[in-house]
């Protein structure tokens, strides 16, 4: 820790004479303050104060980076840096990151805004910034080696471009790029359209995050950088359910999705109760005669997918990647299967020879979500989270879209559980009147049930236009 310290502080002292060989001498006269961003909470929605208006997006679990105008010049400044990330209480990870964060904050421009970037290294080992779906200058593409010199550490660069199409956009290393993503190098760019767009349209709520993976073994802080495909930790901004912040929307809100993967996998997004629309990618908005209604989309990795749906039922619904392993932490993972295993006698033959082992998954896994296992140091659970009917049993990428015909106007603050109307929440059957279960037709059992509803088959007499009525 000690020795960090005295690096980041060499780094610190030095950083004005480094940078002032590599950037423009007008460009350095002087270098926009780095914001630095501390918590791992979601940031409201930075509203512009100056050029065109535009309404902000919501960066899950993160932030928009603040910036300046410089002689019509909108100036950022990026800092590539070790940073801690709490990716659940409890539960810290050392990562790479921008700003004190991963992923790095939000860029948000206009299109058509001249836009000027600096990025500075204080990371170990070199890097570059790929800013992912823009059009711009080759040699502002940022390709290590290809397109530019590295970013040694210690140097500030300087990038500049004009945000030639709006969309949705993000940046990420390409140097070193296994392990610098691996460790968590990434961030989100948003381009608002600069006046109306006749393919984007004007939303309530607009909620941005980017999929992201790590291999973090149990009881450990820092992620194993040369793991391909086999991660343990899946995440929305670089946090875990139940630490992902909630969606919360207003009943009748027009709610857009932004959704960016940089893992090494494919992750089906999918949303409970409502149906959206593919209303653009990195690629830029998608015609409205190519949208179709969808409960699920496949985000590949490098991709961007925006979803658009009117939230008009109330509830709390699952958001979710419906890889099942990928909604449960670390110690989902190399679990033998146990199911109709007895292992009772098991366990007190084991106990003789390891005192804390615990039989599991006799049954399923199910009392994973509620049981109190000890688990080592800085490990998130496998399932976990309470809601308001029991344990969730979940643990990664899972959080909910919260939709309230009673929310305050301006106010999107978390509403709490949904409070569901008398009588619409899923309970055990009554005995008295739940019907025997059906046998198929022709079996003992189906002809000895008399109180067997009947089926009316389809009437094929009867043309397809008078079902209609
Ligand atoms: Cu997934």
């Amino acid at each position: 820790m000690q020795r960090r310290q005295l690096f980041q502080n060499a780094l610190l002292g030095t950083a004005t004479a480094v940078a002032a060989s590599t950037v423009g001498r007008a460009a350095m006269a002087a270098l926009p303050e780095p914001a630095q961003q501390t918590s791992a909470g979601t940031a409201p929605p930075l509203h512009p104060t100056a050029g065109p208006g535009y309404d902000p997006v919501v960066t899950l679990n993160g932030w928009t980076a603040p910036s300046r105008m410089n002689a019509g010049v909108k100036e950022f400044h990026l800092v590539a840096e070790p940073v801690v990330r709490e990716v659940a209480p409890g539960f810290k990870v050392n990562m790479w990151g921008y700003n004190g964060q991963s992923p790095g904050p939000t860029i948000e421009v206009v299109e058509g805004d001249r836009v000027r970037l600096f990025v500075t290294n204080r990371l170990p080992e070199h890097t570059t910034v790929h800013w992912h779906g823009q059009r711009l200058p080759n040699g502002m593409d940022g390709v290590g080696g290809i397109t530019q010199p590295h970013i040694p550490p210690g140097k500030t660069f300087v990038y500049e471009f004009t945000a030639r199409r709006p969309g949705t956009f993000m940046y990420h290393p390409h140097a070193d790029e296994m392990v610098q993503m691996a460790m968590g190098m990434m961030g989100l760019w948003i381009t608002h359209p600069r006046s109306r767009h006749p393919l984007i349209d004007r939303v309530q709520r607009d909620f941005c995050f980017l999929l992201s993976s790590f291999d973090v073994e149990p009881g450990s802080a820092t992620p194993r950088i040369n793991t391909m495909t086999d991660f343990n930790i899946w995440t929305f901004n670089s946090r875990v359910f139940p630490a992902i912040d909630t969606l919360n929307v207003r009943r009748g809100d027009r709610v857009r999705l932004r959704v960016g993967n940089l893992t090494m996998t494919n992750h089906p997004v999918h949303l409970h109760g409502h149906e959206f629309e593919v209303t653009g990618t990195d690629g830029g908005p998608v015609p409205r005669t190519a949208r179709w209604p969808e409960v699920t989309v496949d985000v590949a990795v490098g991709q961007m997918r925006q979803m658009e749906f009117i939230a008009d039922e109330e509830g709390d619904w699952a958001l979710h990647c419906h890889k099942s392993h990928h909604t449960m932490g670390a110690m989902g993972h190399d679990v033998p299967t146990m199911i109709g295993v007895p292992q009772s006698d098991l366990e007190s033959r084991i106990r003789r020879l390891v005192p804390d082992y615990m039989a599991m998954g006799e049954t399923g896994m199910a009392e994973m979500g509620s049981m109190e296992m000890p688990l080592p140091g800085n490990t998130h659970p496998m399932m976990t989270g309470q809601g308001p009917f029991g344990a969730a049993e979940m643990g990664g990428m899972f959080t909910l879209l919260k939709v309230r015909a009673g929310q305050a106007p301006g106010d999107y603050s978390d509403p709490g559980w949904f409070a569901h109307p008398p009588g619409a929440v899923a309970r055990e059957a009554d005995a008295g009147t739940a019907p025997v279960p059906a046998s198929a037709p022709g079996s003992p059992a189906a002809d000895a049930s008399p109180q067997l509803p009947s089926v009316r088959k389809p009437d094929t007499a009867e043309g397809h236009g008078a079902h209609r009525h």
